[in-house]
């Protein structure tokens, strides 16, 4: 099944939105697969957002993303990359629809709490990034299962 990195940004943690984010993709459906509290380096955060070096603001994102510990999270399922992106709303919070996380919890684009993978492509690259370890995902009840997934 899909995997996607989602990860709780550090002003979503300071401000004590863990709980709320975690509980949304598990109601939903998903199963949570891996989870760690960290501090990333500036190296990690630049390789992770590679594709923005060129970008005004890129200085200003990694010391954001530096500022305090982040919650990393691989979460599995169908469809699980766009329909995380969903769940996340649009990068600029402004222009998220109430019922995002974006749209409930935040209002400025450099403070918007949180990230997902935006492809299949990203969501592997980016796992194999911040866990490099691998991830092992646990087989689920398949009575559980067969209750969110027809088959
Ligand atoms: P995404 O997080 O929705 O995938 P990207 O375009 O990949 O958005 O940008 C990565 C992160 O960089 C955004 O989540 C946001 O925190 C930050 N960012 C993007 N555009 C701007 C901007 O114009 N000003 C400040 N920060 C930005
Ligand atoms: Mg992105």
């Amino acid at each position: 099944m899909e995997q996607t990195y989602i990860m709780i940004k550090p002003d979503g943690v300071a401000r004590g939105l863990v709980g709320e984010i975690i509980k949304r993709f598990e109601q939903r459906g998903y199963q949570l697969a891996a989870l760690e509290l960290m501090n990333p380096t500036k190296q990690l955060l630049e390789e992770h957002y590679q594709d923005l070096k060129g970008k005004g603001f890129f200085a200003g994102l990694i010391e954001y993303m530096a500022s305090g510990p982040v919650v990393g999270m691989v979460w599995v399922g169908k469809d699980v990359v766009k329909v995380g992106r969903k769940m996340l709303g649009e990068t600029n919070p402004l222009a998220s629809a109430a019922g995002t996380i974006r749209g409930d919890f935040c209002i400025e684009v450099g403070r918007n709490i949180c990230h997902g993978s935006d492809s299949v492509e990203s969501a592997q690259r980016e796992i194999a990034m911040w866990f490099p370890r691998g991830v092992k995902v646990a087989s689920r009840n398949t009575s559980l299962h067969a209750l969110i997934y027809e088959n």
